[in-house]
């Protein structure tokens, strides 16, 4: 990993020394050479934080947040791991590791003034938001310890390729024509996190993942005492994190002066042994100082006294570094000159082309928000089912199940993971056919253990977050993770990561990285007693979200169609199943064979009508299906019934055809009324169609409140095929 620092190595080898300070510099590994390296990426790492704090004042850039004060450690752990080879997920703070690994400053400052060529985001991101695929840096986000998940995920999958090389191969028709895989057998996945930030769950439920699949991930926290103005003893009780942490399984632990880079180089070097070797995850703590303020947002006098500042000035490991180079006879005065000249310049000419930098242009906005390669309205996905030999009607339960099993039987990149959705996770007795496994609180995952392994089929800790962040990690490296949250009343633990993490990826690096994976989730009411924490709905708040794609079949067809191609496309799924429809007459379908696929953004007309349209989805379907009937039955009212399948990207097209036919429309759904999918599609139809409507657009939805326990409220809150009548009848008279 020795970088050559041109004149100032030489001037450090003609620099006499004693055979003492030789011994020293032999013991801690690092030749002469590599320790000026050292010196100089810190040093290069904190002149161009105080270039951005320049630029920020002349308003050149609009943020800055630096790595001051972290050098020492962050350099230690650059020189200790291979870029391109192990896998990053560092935090805002680590302008220093992403230098010692190979980033050069013009692409931190080109990021810095948000530009066109900015290879993390194309100007998409903050400074210091880093990402590089040479570097197999991963791009991230701003917020604190969701990156904890993406770096076990990350490991998981180095250690899954490893295990099965196969499944690494390219494959024509699917994602994985633009999902490359590399890795190693022995890569380690760097994590860096700061210590108030160790407080968020996301970075205990890593350590639990980690520990308990001794995966490489070398955990670096970085304390220096401060998460903006709270002091550490806020975050972490009795003030230490080392201390809390401890007693987790497998792990290799160090606690370190970080700024001290020695003592920094030799706990990196071992740490990343430790996990390369298979031995298990690590976790170093180092405690830092933090001698600017939180970020140029952010003013430490208000909250730190002069004296601490003081204290914590006496530490900087930039002039400890420089003394101890000295005090080595490794440079003298001469040399440190020249190598700060040196670095000055660089620094400047980096500076004098990024404020040049062309700037992207307003075009480029919607670039990257979903695959560009391979879209799931595709028509490679527009497949007839296959004449079958089993006419067997079955439940959308069934073909969901069977999906997943032709999936994983053609793609060894699929794993399936969730709350309880292995067979058994003590296999012995499923092994001997002493019990039949569970599968799942539905049992869509029925026999997927059994059928194939316990690599490919495995339970999650109780943690949402946990199964969402893992998979992203997995997605990043190739997998294709298809995971189940066991109940949609129970996905806001991954809230975090499906709003900040999941739909981003692509977008904030510009279409660098990606994460496509699919979530299965059992969703809704209509339960009798389902009550308030097993009938929710809420899919407007994830339509509100770009970078995911929504789907929601109605039936055992569409299911297995939609969610086939949920599996081999490029971009992020979430897959909502109806619980009410998993086992319902209505809707069962003989399998349609492996390869039945059904593109997104395709309506189905469920029942041709041209009088009034009704829009709708899920488990209204049925019900709308059974007033549409009783309607025309009734007084002759020919209703066309729309199912819209899936809900990002939904069918315009069929939409506006249907509109222009019978110039009246309702929208209906069970999630509740107002702010609901319903609100987007009426205004735009007002908005678009206006001139086609003899009727108001109505909505026929939930109340807005909870769904009760009880089936008298239940019914009164959901939306019932009388209240969808009753609309359709006012609206055919209007
Ligand atoms: C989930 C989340 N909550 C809040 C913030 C706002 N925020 C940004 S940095 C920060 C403090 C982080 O402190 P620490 O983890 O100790 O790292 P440091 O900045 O001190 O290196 C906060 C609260 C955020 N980015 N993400």
């Amino acid at each position: 990993m020795a970088r050559q620092s041109g004149s100032a190595v030489q001037e450090s080898k003609k620099t006499a020394v004693s055979t003492a300070e030789r011994a020293n510099v032999a013991e801690n590994s690092l030749t002469r050479e590599q320790l000026v390296e050292f010196y100089r990426l810190m040093y290069l790492s904190r002149r161009t934080d105080d270039r951005e704090i320049v630029l920020k004042r002349q308003q050149k850039i609009f943020f800055q947040v630096s790595c001051a004060g972290h050098e020492a450690l962050l350099v230690a752990a650059g020189m200790a791991m291979k870029p391109g080879y192990d896998w990053f997920f560092p935090y805002y703070r680590d302008r220093a590791i992403c230098l010692a690994l190979g980033n050069t400053v013009e692409e931190q400052l080109l990021q810095a003034v948000g530009a066109a060529d900015d290879i993390a985001s194309g100007g998409r991101q903050m400074p210091s938001h880093w990402s590089s695929t040479k570097l197999n840096i991963v791009t991230p986000s701003s917020s604190t310890a969701t990156q904890c998940l993406h770096a076990v995920g990350c490991a998981e999958a180095g250690r899954y390729f490893t295990r099965r090389p196969e499944a690494a191969a390219k494959h024509d028709g699917d994602y994985r024509e633009f999902k490359d895989v590399t890795f190693h057998g022995d890569e380690v996945v760097y994590v860096s996190i700061g210590e108030g930030s160790t407080s968020q769950g996301e970075f205990w439920e890593a350590l639990n993942s980690a520990s308990n699949g001794k995966l490489p991930v070398l955990f670096v926290v970085e304390d220096n005492g401060y998460a903006i103005s709270t002091p550490v003893e806020v975050n972490t009780p009795g003030g230490n994190i080392s201390k809390l942490v401890a007693n987790f399984p497998n792990f290799y632990f160090a606690e370190i002066d970080g700024t001290d880079p020695i003592a920094s180089y030799k706990a990196m070097t071992q740490a990343v042994a430790y996990c390369r070797a298979g031995k298990g995850p690590a976790l170093v703590h180092g405690h830092v100082i933090r001698p600017y303020s939180h970020s140029l947002s952010d003013d430490e006098r208000l909250y730190r006294s002069a004296e601490e500042l003081a204290a914590d000035a006496a530490r900087d490991p930039i002039s400890r570094m420089q003394m101890w180079l000295l005090r080595e006879g490794i440079l003298d005065a001469d040399g440190i000159n020249r190598l700060e000249k040196q670095v000055d310049e660089e620094v400047q000419r980096a500076a004098d082309r990024a404020v040049m930098a062309t700037l992207p242009t307003v075009a480029s906005i919607t670039k990257h928000v979903y695959s560009e390669d391979l879209t799931p309205m595709d028509a490679r996905f527009a497949t007839e089912p296959a004449a079958t030999a089993d006419p067997t009607e079955r439940t959308m339960a069934d073909l969901i199940n069977c999906c997943l099993k032709d999936e994983m039987r053609r793609d060894e990149r699929i794993v399936m993971f969730g709350e309880d959705v292995a067979d058994a996770t003590r296999d012995e007795a499923l092994r001997a056919g002493k019990v039949k496994g569970k599968g799942g609180v539905f049992k869509l995952t029925a026999g997927l253990q059994t059928e194939f392994g316990s690599e490919r089929c495995f339970n999650s800790p109780l943690a949402e977050a946990n199964i969402v962040g893992r998979a992203i990690g997995m997605a990043v490296r190739g997998m294709k993770p298809v995971v189940e949250i066991q109940f949609f009343d129970y996905i806001w633990p991954a809230m975090h990561q499906m709003r900040n993490e999941l739909p981003l990826v692509r977008w904030r690096s510009n279409g660098a990285f990606s994460c496509p994976l699919v979530i299965r989730v059992p969703i809704g009411g209509y339960l009798t007693g389902g009550s308030i924490y097993h009938s929710q709905s809420g899919e407007s708040i994830f339509t509100h979200t770009p970078g995911v794609r929504i789907v929601m079949p109605s039936n055992a067809l569409d299911a297995i169609g939609l969610l086939r191609t949920a599996i081999r496309c490029d971009d992020p799924v979430i897959f909502l199943e109806h619980k009410r429809l998993y086992r319902e007459t209505f809707g069962r379908a003989a399998y349609p064979g492996p390869e039945y696929c059904i593109p997104f953004g395709k309506a189905r007309i469920v029942r041709p009508g041209k009088d009034l349209t009704v829009l709708t989805y899920g488990a209204v379907v049925p019900r709308a299906l059974q007033a549409a009937q009783k309607l025309h039955r009734e007084t002759g009212v020919d209703v066309e019934l729309i199912d819209l399948r899936s809900l990002t990207p939904y069918d315009w097209e069929a939409i506006a055809e249907s509109v222009k036919k019978t110039n009246r429309v309702i929208v209906a759904h069970e999630d509740m009324l107002s702010w609901g999918y319903g609100a987007e599609i009426a205004a735009r139809i007002g908005d678009e169609l206006f001139h086609e409507l003899d009727a108001p657009v109505r909505r026929v939805a939930a109340m807005d409140t909870f769904v009760a326990y009880q089936p008298v409220l239940e019914d009164a809150i959901l939306p019932q095929p009388e209240d969808l009548y009753r609309a359709m009848k006012e609206l055919a008279a209007f």
